[in-house]
């Protein structure tokens, strides 16, 4: 793939020469690469159409999202193709390229002050979206529809299309029983009691770039997923990759735990920016919205596992089932603690108060 890849980067209206392409990220998702030119660095990305069939929908949001945040300097730009055109598709394939950011991008919190960056980062791209007005495609119907994920994983156990029912029946059983956590936020924005806003829905930390020393998120990056949802699954989503003591993949669940002192960092920093904008039914669902997108995580990678590994990347074999099976673990630490949780958002929205 990569000797192809200057002829797919010359489709692009860049600057410069180019020096040099390599592999880039870690990504589930899209696959990344890193070109640098005699007049900067860019990423360029191949589409992973499998998980975004319509490349045209998804590129038509990531334009209108890119230019509002853009206004603030809060995300890269898009560089156009040489037809003027924001992708471009090279032997049967979709890419497209945007200016590289400069600056971190975490992969695991080590601090506490990274968590805070996290919070602020993500915290400013709620303030940001608030008054933007345009009306974006669903590129994935329910993605974040928890009972959809649900029920996923009971006809991808029964079809067992991948023969691996048989390994995976403890821990289907174990995240069947937390069903109760499927529908909570899924239930109360249908009845209108939590707000739809516009956010990322895959507010994992290591889609912000940000400048540690400073303490100044710089970026929010992988933009795909931006669509109508609920605040709720980007906090959580948040509190799911980046509270976490050990990796997304860790073998052993032992390790395992939800950082207490990354989530305060982490409410501090997403507070400041939303404090004025949260909602008391938004309030009351922060500490639990971390568990649900936890679990809803998990189901989704016990279902890629007994699809056969058909959506998300994966290096070695059981890949998706050892990350449900740690996600899962982190889920019942924070379940355990969860009246810890709830009382960590309200000292930190009492103390911003003050
Ligand atoms: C995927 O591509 P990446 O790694 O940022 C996935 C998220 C998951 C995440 C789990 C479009 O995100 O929803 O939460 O993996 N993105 C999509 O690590 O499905
Ligand atoms: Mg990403």
């Amino acid at each position: 793939m990569l000797n192809t890849m200057p002829c797919v980067a010359n489709c692009f209206d860049y600057k410069g020469t180019i020096l040099s392409i390599e592999k880039l990220g870690s990504g589930h998702i899209n696959s990344t690469y890193l070109v640098a030119t005699t007049a900067q660095k860019y990423v360029l990305q191949q589409i992973n159409t499998a998980v975004f069939p319509n490349v045209e929908e998804l590129m038509s949001n990531m334009l209108k999202v890119t230019r509002h945040i853009a206004k603030k300097q809060f995300a890269s730009s898009l560089v156009a193709t040489k037809q003027g055109k924001y992708f471009t598709e090279y032997d049967g394939k979709f890419f497209r390229m945007y200016d590289l950011v400069d600056g971190i991008c975490i992969e695991n919190a080590k601090t506490c002050k990274e968590m805070y960056l996290t919070g602020l980062g993500f915290g400013l791209f709620q303030k940001e979206m608030r008054n933007f007005n345009e009306s974006l495609y669903e590129v994935i119907p329910d993605f974040h529809n928890t009972v959809k994920r649900y029920h996923n994983l009971i006809e991808a156990y029964n079809k067992d299309s991948a023969n691996r029912a048989v390994c995976c029946q403890d821990i289907v059983d174990t995240l069947l029983k937390y069903k109760d956590y499927s529908n909570i936020i899924v239930d109360k924005i249908s009845s209108g009691e939590l707000p739809k806003r516009t956010v990322h829905n895959d507010a994992k930390i290591n889609n912000l770039i940000v400048d540690v020393v400073n303490c100044k998120p710089i970026s929010v990056i992988d933009l795909d997923t931006v669509m109508e949802g609920s605040l709720l699954y980007d906090f959580g989503d948040a509190v799911r990759s980046g509270c976490n003591s050990s990796f997304e993949d860790e073998e052993d669940v032992s390790k395992i735990y939800l950082r207490q002192d990354f989530f305060r960092a982490l409410c501090r920093g997403f507070f400041m920016h939303t404090r004025d904008m949260l909602k008391k039914e938004e309030i009351e669902l922060l500490a639990l919205s971390g568990v649900i997108l936890t679990y809803e995580c998990a189901l989704r990678f016990l279902t890629d596992s007994l699809n056969g590994d058909i959506y998300f990347k994966v290096a070695k074999p059981n890949h998706n089932l050892i990350r449900a099976k740690a996600q899962l673990a982190l889920m019942q630490d924070m379940l355990k603690n969860i009246l810890t949780l709830e009382d960590i958002v309200k000292q930190e929205l009492n103390n911003l108060n003050l």
